[in-house]
């Protein structure tokens, strides 16, 4: 095996990850550190430019509040929240976000992101909190802004390298260790303060696409659970890590919907044109209180098209003729309806080429004209990301002065969106119970996240204490499947079988099977129950047994490997999470067949958990959900 060097990274505050949260937090980070002599540094496992879930463009900023404009209080876009998590969520995290999104939002007009203006000069909305953009280079636009914060302040960023564990001083944690993905080199950051933004995951269910589609998820391929492995590894208490999101889109190259319903108000029918929402109605009834608020939760919409699935109603389609069509009827006369109707449909075509262009492609490739038939949309396999629907990452606490005397002894312990562990802050899909945050918030909760640590740095200005040994140790467990399949390579004929090690690809395929079949996955019709989740936690205890012998054949497989891992331990807490919360809540993201309803009395409470990493033992707690009173300028 080829040696590898080691190369220490000394910084005040380490960024781990380059996507939205990681961009916001280097910019607010560089100019607080400024202030204080300090030293910022970020490192990606990807080129930031097209890093994380922005890779190739967004269609809409889905987080703007427009406080300015008076229509909206954050109090507004909390009960929006609130209610679409079927009442689970940290209001105080929520606030905080929505009271500083819209700036954010402004500074990326600033940069250079074009923002869809109408005739007088105003965002043109897609809905009531999203505004449509040309999206195609957001990301480029946003990177470029939080290197050149960098370099402004004397910051540094590493591309291509792969974060794997955090590096703890006690009880503190002081920085990460990781590996570069282009040659020999382990990275050893060692920091005063560390926020993690590594995204959420994807890949940890059996995704629909196999054979030729393999890899083509709505979620990006390349978030994998960095942010959830490491902090719990570091001992962090997470959180919702049950509240996975089920995307409904368009079937097969995963095109969002957002647009569909909330800009040209198309609708979704059963393959007999049924509107499911107004067929299946009745069934909102069981999940009252939270299934009477406008707009019903995105999970009781999922569920309520599960419903015609299953009663054999479907294909489920998209009605994106009708809904153009009557856009353009709505014109006074026919010259501007033929207009109209070109714009429309060019529309609809950049939606999907803004940030979803293989769906551009799969249109292109099956006669699709989307002003002239439908087109199938379907629920994809579920994923980990608590800034969009799905609410999973760590228990982070509030601000202080959005505290009530309620809240404060359970939301609140000194520094905004610092995790359980000292040191440790997390924002974007790695912080969890405040969804809806989406690009915009992810990047304004890194700018809250990255002020929190500065300050903390500021009060805690010592050297960070790392023993060499675990330095030492840490760095042979990484590079371990290098020399395993080295070792082991020349005692079969395929490589890919060989009782000594396993692949991260098998590795992979086994773990999906059993997060597909017992923890309701896509082949499951999303159900499982009790008995079904036992069974899976046996499974995956053999799986975490096998995954000492993950084999890695060069550089790009050692990345496999460790982003296996970091699945796996997702896996682990979602199984134990959904087994821990003994009910239904989100029907349309899972159901559990043996507690089939609602239970406030019980469960109107967070699920969190802790693991710890040298028994491999998991500790449920049940938290409080308390909601904050009058929060914004007006309480409506
Ligand atoms: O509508 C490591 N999202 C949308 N948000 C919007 O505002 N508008 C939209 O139009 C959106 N749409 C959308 C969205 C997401 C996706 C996947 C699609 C479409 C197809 C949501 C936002 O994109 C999302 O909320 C934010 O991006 C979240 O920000 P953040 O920072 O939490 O995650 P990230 O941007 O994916 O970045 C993750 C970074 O971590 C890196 N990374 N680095 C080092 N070591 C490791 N081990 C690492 N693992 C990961 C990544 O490279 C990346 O830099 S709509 O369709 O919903
Ligand atoms: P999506 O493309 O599904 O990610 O949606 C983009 C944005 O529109 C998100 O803020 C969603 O919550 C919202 N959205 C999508 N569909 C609907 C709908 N039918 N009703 C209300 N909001 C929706």
């Amino acid at each position: 095996m080829a040696d590898f060097k080691t190369v220490v990274v000394k910084t005040d505050l380490l960024v781990c990850g380059g996507g939205m949260a990681a961009c916001g937090a280097a910019i607010e980070a560089s100019y607080w550190a400024r202030q204080h002599g300090l030293k910022v540094t970020l490192v990606d496992k990807a080129a930031m430019e097209r890093s994380g879930a922005v890779a190739m463009g967004l269609s809409a900023i889905n987080m703007y509040v427009d406080l300015n404009g008076g229509q909206n209080t954050v109090k507004d876009y909390v009960d929006y929240v609130r209610n679409d998590l079927m009442g689970i969520t940290r209001e105080d995290l929520v606030a905080n976000i929505a009271r500083h999104v819209d700036s954010t939002v402004h500074l990326f007009e600033k940069w250079g992101l074009p923002i869809w203006k109408d005739k007088d000069g105003k965002y043109v909305h897609e809905g009531r909190w999203q505004l449509m953009i040309n999206g195609e280079s957001y990301k480029v636009i946003v990177a470029e802004a939080a290197k050149n914060a960098l370099a402004e302040t004397g910051g540094q960023y590493f591309e291509r390298v792969f974060i794997t564990h955090p590096l703890m001083d006690g009880d503190r944690c002081v920085g990460a260790i990781g590996f570069s993905t282009r040659d020999n080199t382990v990275y050893v950051f060692e920091a005063k303060a560390t926020l993690v933004a590594m995204g959420g995951a994807v890949h940890v269910f059996k995704p629909r696409s196999t054979g030729e589609g393999f890899g083509r998820s709505w979620y990006p391929p390349f978030n994998s659970a960095g942010s959830a492995f490491f902090t719990l590894y570091a001992g962090a208490e997470m959180t919702c890590q049950e509240v996975r999101f089920i995307p409904v889109r368009f079937k097969d190259a995963y095109g969002p919907v957002g647009a569909w319903f909330l800009l040209f108000k198309a609708l979704a029918t059963n393959a007999e044109g049924k509107d499911y929402m107004v067929e299946n109605a009745a069934e909102l009834a069981k999940w009252e209180p939270y299934s009477r608020a406008k707009p019903i939760p995105a999970n009781l919409r999922n569920w309520l098209m599960m419903l015609d699935v299953m009663a054999g109603k479907g294909p489920i389609y998209m009605q994106t003729a009708d809904a153009i069509q009557r856009i353009a009827k709505e014109s006074p006369d026919e010259k501007t309806a033929k207009k109209k109707l070109k714009e429309l449909e060019s529309e609809a075509w950049e939606d999907f080429l803004d940030m979803t262009i293989a769906q551009a492609g799969l249109w292109a490739a099956t006669n699709v004209e989307p002003e002239v038939k439908p087109s199938e949309i379907m629920a994809c396999e579920p994923y980990f990301i608590g800034s969009h629907s799905g609410a999973s990452g760590a228990w982070v606490s509030g601000p202080s002065d959005l505290q009530t005397d309620a809240t404060k002894s359970d939301y609140f312990w000194g520094y905004p969106n610092m995790t359980t562990v000292g040191g440790l802050f997390a924002a974007g899909d790695a912080s969890g119970a405040s969804s809806h945050k989406f690009s915009s918030g992810s990047f304004t909760e890194g700018r809250i996240a990255a002020k929190g640590a500065i300050a903390y740095v500021v009060d805690h200005n010592t050297a960070p204490q790392i023993d060499p040994a675990l330095v030492e140790s840490l760095k042979a467990e990484i590079l371990k499947p290098l020399s395993t399949f080295e070792a082991n390579r020349g005692n079969t004929t395929d490589a890919d079988i060989n009782p000594a090690y396993i692949r991260p690809r098998q590795f992979m395929y086994r773990m999906q099977k059993i997060m597909d079949e017992y923890a309701g996955g896509v082949s499951s019709q999303f159900k499982t129950s009790g008995t079904l989740l036992e069974k899976g936690k046996e499974l995956l205890a053999f799986l975490r047994g096998d995954a000492a012998h993950l084999g890695a054949e060069n550089l790009n497989e050692l990345m496999r490997c460790w982003e296996s891992v970091h699945r796996m331990h997702q896996a682990e807490a979602h199984v134990n999470s959904i087994h821990f919360r003994e009910e239904t809540r989100w029907p349309g993201y899972y159901f559990r067949t043996d507690k089939p309803a609602l239970d406030n009395k019980d469960w109107l409470a967070f699920c969190n958990c802790v693991f710890d990493h040298a028994t491999g033992e998991w500790k449920m707690i049940k938290r409080p959900v308390k909601y904050l009173v009058g929060i914004g300028s007006a309480a409506k």
